[in-house]
């Protein structure tokens, strides 16, 4: 069938002219044999997942002890986000910045129409319209991604608000994202993750994994959304939300950013050790925070996301319990081990059974020398799932951050907790964040891959004004939230952690939630506010003398001296738009130093 304009809606779902004619534009141009609008409803999910398992897209888990659970296999040489093959197209390279891949908006977009013309053909085109953002919050956006993925349609259910409920929220007449996503052979020389924010537009091409193909993820909700906040006056931000509960029922909203693969959904799922009975932590996000001032001058955060998208290898029983319980139903694994009873396995879950089939669809056993499960295999489920799910998570005003937390992963110089002094001294540390090369990462031990605020590959513009801007919604906040820098990954001179982690870093968060009700006390130092001696409360943790939490905090000048050196590389990147506020900050730290 040679579709026309006229084959396109005998559909009701939306009257917006601009989103018709862009949706018949690509129909003409990638030239399925059939288009599907989808509703969101679970007739439609249960139809379009029998044909994906029929496709041999999805294989069923065993559905009595997984219900609803399916797993998938990208293709091998699409397994992680592909940072040399996005790019950020906007008119002018210093628009993009130095730390992103820029192309010329008219060079990238023939490059990708030419790909993607007849890149459809016999395959089914999905609309996708979707909501990053609860229904009806002033911080929400549209999004409507164009796909011939079931695999996305069925995921994007799962991360999104999806169908029905989007195009309501549309109108006639509304701004929306433009997403398409072509499959076309996977062909990574042709990858092209593309932004061109002045249209707001994605085109993601020859790509499968996840995080390239679920346009409202990381494209629009992080690169797109940071571009749009800098305009609007909000802020999009990798960071988890969660609410703190004390025994007394006071609830403290606080806002994290951690690298990729540092342990974000860990701790939004955390549960307090045994010590802290009465505390509750509840999810309100794991990986994105859009954040607004509000007319009470206090900083207000939505969750964009619907869904959890989390790395697989390392979650268990002890890591993240909530998770596990989490993705028990309803969930969609890529790229994990699969067990001869149809069941899910990956490094780090627990023992490893006798024999699995691994991520590649080859037999693995525990003596095989590959792992199982790719390291960045994912599994994909709803909110709704988690059992700390905070009440507050589909509140369109959003809940009100009382503390924002920086985290690196530093073997060295950053102690495991410090308060900054002001807004404008936390924007200068979280711009500094990074994490310490190791003998196991490539690159030379002791060198720090900066990743500010987490998020050096999600700025969709340049980092310096990303800085200002931050110091500019700083103004806009009668009550900021304070700002933290944790560090859980601080390590002695043998090399060993000093700071047990995981649950464990309720206690710091206690510390935190005090400090934000002026509750604890601090000490003044150079660096920020740093716990008071015995401040942090360690009752019950075992063979972990207060003296080794007093090592992990402890100052050392020749490392600070070394830090403030390297910290010239950001400062050269970013040259004259780094705001000169972050200069001050450093000259500042240095003075307090002494150094
Ligand atoms: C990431 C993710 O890469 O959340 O940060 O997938
Ligand atoms: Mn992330």
């Amino acid at each position: 069938m040679e579709p026309t304009h006229a084959a396109l809606p005998k559909t009701t779902a939306t009257r917006h002219a601009e989103a018709l004619k862009w949706i018949a534009e690509i129909v003409a141009l990638c030239t399925p044999a059939q288009v599907h609008w989808c509703d969101g409803s679970e007739a439609e999910k249960t139809r379009l997942t029998a044909q994906a398992v029929t496709d041999g897209v999805l294989l069923p888990l065993d559905q009595e002890r997984m219900p609803g659970c399916y797993y998938h296999r990208s293709n091998p040489n699409d397994v992680a986000r592909v940072e040399d093959r996005t790019f950020i197209c906007t008119p002018t390279k210093a628009e993009a910045g130095p730390t992103n891949h820029w192309m010329e908006p008219a060079t990238m977009y023939a490059k990708l129409r030419a790909l993607a013309a007849g890149g459809m053909r016999g395959r089914t085109l999905y609309v996708i319209p979707y909501l990053m953002g609860p229904p009806g919050s002033p911080l929400t956006k549209v999004g409507i991604e164009l796909t011939d993925s079931p695999y996305v349609v069925l995921s994007m259910r799962v991360m999104t608000r999806m169908g029905r409920v989007a195009w309501a929220e549309l109108g006639d007449t509304g701004a929306f994202t433009r997403g398409l996503h072509c499959t076309l052979a996977i062909d990574p020389a042709e990858r092209w993750i593309a932004h061109f924010p002045q249209d707001n537009t994605i085109i993601s091409t020859n790509s499968n994994y996840g995080g390239n193909v679920l346009l409202g993820k990381k494209c629009l909700a992080l690169r797109l959304g940071s571009w749009l906040g800098n305009r609007e006056g909000w802020l999009a931000e990798h960071m988890l939300i969660m609410g703190v509960e004390s025994p007394s029922g006071e609830k403290t909203f606080v806002a994290a950013a951690f690298p990729s693969a540092c342990g974000k959904t860990n701790f939004a799922m955390m549960i307090p050790p045994e010590q802290y009975k009465g505390w509750k932590i509840w999810t309100v996000g794991d990986d994105i925070a859009w954040m607004k001032p509000g007319a009470d001058g206090r900083l207000y955060a939505i969750n964009p996301e619907n869904g959890y998208f989390g790395v697989a290898p390392g979650t268990n029983v002890t890591t993240n319990p909530t998770a596990m319980d989490t993705i028990a139903k309803d969930t969609i694994y890529t790229n994990v081990a699969l067990t001869p009873e149809r069941d899910v396995w990956w490094e780090g879950k627990g023992a490893p059974p006798a024999a699995l089939t691994d991520w590649q669809g080859q037999p693995w056993t525990p003596s095989s020398t590959t792992k199982a499960a790719h390291p960045n295999s994912r599994f994909c489920a709803p909110m709704t799932n988690n059992p700390g799910l905070a009440s507050e998570a589909n509140d369109p005003q959003g809940v009100p951050i009382s503390a924002i937390i920086f985290g690196g992963r530093r073997a060295t110089t950053f102690p495991v907790v410090m308060q900054a002094f002001n807004w404008a001294h936390g924007v200068y540390l979280g711009a500094m964040m990074g994490s310490e090369m190791t003998a196991a990462a490539a690159g030379t031990v002791g060198q720090v891959r900066r990743d500010p605020m987490a998020m050096l590959p999600f700025c969709g513009y340049h980092m310096g004004d990303y800085f200002g801007h931050w110091l500019d919604v700083g103004k806009k906040l009668a009550h900021p939230p304070r700002i933290f820098h944790v560090n859980w990954f601080r390590k002695d001179a043998a090399g060993k952690f000093m700071w047990p982690g995981f649950g464990d870093n309720m206690r710091v968060l206690k510390w935190i939630v005090d400090r934000c009700h002026g509750r604890a006390i601090g000490e003044e130092t150079a660096l920020g506010w740093l716990p008071g001696p015995q401040e942090i409360d360690l009752a019950g943790l075992k063979d972990y003398p207060h003296e080794r939490l007093d090592q992990a905090q402890r100052i050392d000048h020749q490392e600070w001296e070394r830090e403030l050196a390297m910290q010239e590389e950001l400062f050269t990147l970013l040259g004259a738009r780094m705001p000169k506020e972050l200069g001050y900050e450093r000259e500042l730290l240095r003075s307090r130093l002494g150094l």
